[in-house]
């Protein structure tokens, strides 16, 4: 079987954005409605911009799935625009001036043209609903087995939420986030995001912040040592670096690892065999600075990751840049964006995280179908429960 990939197409204009998922055994049940409230959530938060109101995101699957269960071929799913003018030349006009941060110049330059149009219409982030799809897939294959994925939105500016996710608080983590403007469970931290967006819509600025995945319920042993492409933390970190915007990413305690200590920084080893039980191997860390990520493995503790969003780079009030026909210095053209989408990339960063440990997941356990998957992820607890003195 091959290994689970996926792959995207389409433009932020142009008729729908494509995800093609291929390597997902059979029978896996998919739970549509799951997927796309998880497009909703993405196209929501404070500080989005009108194109919100004109898109009603859903998926249509177009191959792979059957009668709501896959059937191991390659899964092809639209989500069809309904803001689509990408052949109108009036309403879909040429881009001269280009944007800092966007990838306006650096595209241009790439593809030999002074419109930046043909370059921004696929840099848009409108192409993470795709990927938000694709990742909702895996997670309907994930939650088979107890893995729970949980983002959301930690702070921006000087704002930065103190609270530390657990498994056992996730139902009210989840009320709590969705019932945040900014996808943030802190309420405090939430309303002073809303006044700082709101500050910057005011001043024509934009806003960017610090988005965090948590995955509750892994299994030890996904991912591997043995070589640079399989460890799942490099995995991560490119799946998180490759969201249009961000800028950075780290992995449990992160980059503040080398202002500490060894001692200070790796988790103890303990050994609890009471607490040994079907999906337990009885081994504890007292702590989880590795973002439960050792040697590129899962290692029983939840995996934790941070992503640092830019601000958006369509200012209102422009940003200095030149008229790529004529070379004169030139205000950076505006177009239709959001003031902040750290929120919706919260719920994007979620979904690749998830797409990666359902990658790891299938290799580790393999199989066409999920009985064969099922039954192998319960043989490996079974022998890995007998490590510690059986
Ligand atoms: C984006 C610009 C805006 C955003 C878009 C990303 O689109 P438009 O120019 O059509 O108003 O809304 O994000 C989405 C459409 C989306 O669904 O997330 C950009 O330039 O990256």
């Amino acid at each position: 079987m091959a290994t689970l990939s996926y792959r995207t197409a389409g433009e932020s204009h142009g008729p729908a954005m494509i995800a093609l998922i291929e390597g997902m055994p059979a029978g896996v049940p998919i739970d549509a409605a799951f997927i796309d409230g998880e497009l909703r959530r993405r196209q929501g938060g404070y500080g989005r911009g009108a194109r919100q109101r004109i898109e009603t995101d859903v998926v249509r699957f177009l191959s792979g799935v059957r009668q709501g269960m896959t059937i191991g071929s390659p899964i092809a799913i639209e989500i069809v625009n309904a803001d689509s003018r990408i052949d109108d030349a009036e309403r879909t006009p040429p881009v001269f001036r280009p944007r800092p941060g966007h990838a306006d110049l650096a595209g241009s330059i790439k593809w030999l043209t002074t419109d930046c149009r043909g370059t921004l219409e696929r840099a848009s982030a409108r192409e993470t609903a795709a990927r938000t799809a694709a990742g909702a897939v895996a997670r309907c294959l994930l939650s088979c087995f107890g893995v729970e994925v949980f983002g959301f939105v930690r702070g921006a500016l000087d704002l930065q939420s103190a609270l530390q996710p657990s498994a056992a608080e996730l139902p009210a983590l989840r009320t709590r986030r969705d019932a945040s403007e900014m996808y943030c469970p802190d309420e405090s931290v939430s309303a002073r995001l809303v006044e700082a967006i709101h500050q910057a819509k005011v001043d024509k600025d934009t806003v960017g912040g610090w988005c965090e995945v948590h995955v509750f319920g892994l299994p030890p042993g996904l991912g591997s040592c043995v070589s640079v492409d399989a460890r799942l933390d490099s995995r991560i970190a490119a799946a998180v670096m490759g969201i249009q915007a961000f800028k950075g990413v780290e992995i449990g305690l992160g980059m503040a690892v080398a202002a500490r200590r060894g001692s200070e920084v790796h988790d103890p080893i303990h050994f609890d065999p009471a607490r040994r039980g079907e999906s337990h191997l009885g081994f504890t860390r007292p702590t989880n600075n590795a973002g439960g990520l050792e040697g590129g493995m899962t290692n029983g503790m939840p995996v934790v990751v941070r992503g640092a969003m830019k601000p958006i780079s369509t200012l209102l009030r422009g940003m200095p840049s030149v008229d790529l026909r004529s070379g004169e210095a030139s205000q950076s053209q505006y177009e239709r964006s959001d003031i902040s989408a750290v929120a919706a990339a919260s719920v994007v960063m979620e979904h690749v995280v998830a797409f990666e440990i359902a990658r790891a997941f299938l290799e580790k356990f393999g199989g066409d179908s999920m009985s064969e998957l099922r039954t192998n992820h319960a043989a490996f607890l079974h022998a890995a429960r007998q490590l510690g003195g059986g």
